[in-house]
């Protein structure tokens, strides 16, 4: 039997082998520093609006994939609490824009592991069994097991969630893609500092048939679990 998804510009999977056990969401970045009051984004003074929207619709998403029992995988992104890797220039740009990586804000230290704007926030929180993926870069798969566990799992089909869509998700789903992973996004379980930039972001995955997969949305795919 092969199952699709409503999605564009193809209904996915590409083959229609879509099953709980080949088949994983990933929800990218969901932290305080990216969507909460204090936090690394609210500093840089971007809308917190627009990080926050895809929180209720995450939400729903996971009840249902937890529901059926497939790999949930979360990650976060930060550095270590001696900053040794936090490179140079990247620390340089963010406090240019006055969210320096590594110094005390009213959430603790921006982007520091183990600090309270670091964290995942409590709506979306990992239950046991569902792998946390500590990413120092945009890209989930760059200096992390991400791959490893994905291919010890079976995984072949990859859901995108998270924050934020033109960055760390778009990252992520680019790098999967090259990885022969089969990735579907959905659009409003992401969100960027801008909207622009998410709209464009999305429009660039629908380019060439589908460079980096496709864009679907919660209602989709919770509609495809049941
Ligand atoms: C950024 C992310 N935008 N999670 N990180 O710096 O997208």
């Amino acid at each position: 039997m092969t199952i699709h998804i409503k999605s564009e510009p193809f209904p996915w999977p590409w083959n229609g082998d879509l099953r709980v056990d080949n088949t994983a969401l990933i929800i990218i970045d969901m932290q305080t520093d990216f969507c909460g009051i204090g936090g690394y984004v609210d500093k840089m003074g971007y809308d917190l609006s627009l990080t926050r929207a895809p929180i209720e619709p995450i939400k729903s998403v996971l009840e249902a994939v937890r529901n059926k029992g497939l790999l949930v995988v979360h990650t976060r992104e930060g550095h270590r609490t001696d900053l040794s890797d936090l490179p140079a220039n990247k620390r340089w740009r963010s406090q240019r824009i006055g969210a320096g990586i590594g110094d005390p804000g009213p959430c603790g230290k921006i982007l520091v592991r183990g600090e309270p704007g670091w964290d995942i926030i409590p709506d979306l929180y990992p239950i046991d069994g569902e792998p946390i993926i500590d990413k120092p870069g945009k890209g989930s798969f760059c200096a992390t097991d991400l791959e490893l566990i994905l291919r010890t799992c079976g995984i072949d089909n990859i859901i995108l969630t998270g924050i934020t869509t033109d960055v760390c998700v778009h990252t992520t789903m680019r790098e999967a893609n090259d990885r022969g992973f089969e990735c579907v996004i959905l659009e409003d379980c992401c969100g960027a500092t801008d909207l622009n930039n998410h709209l464009a972001a999305l429009s660039m995955i629908k380019m060439q048939g589908g460079v980096f997969g496709a864009v679907s949305s919660s209602s989709a795919i919770i509609e495809a679990l049941q």
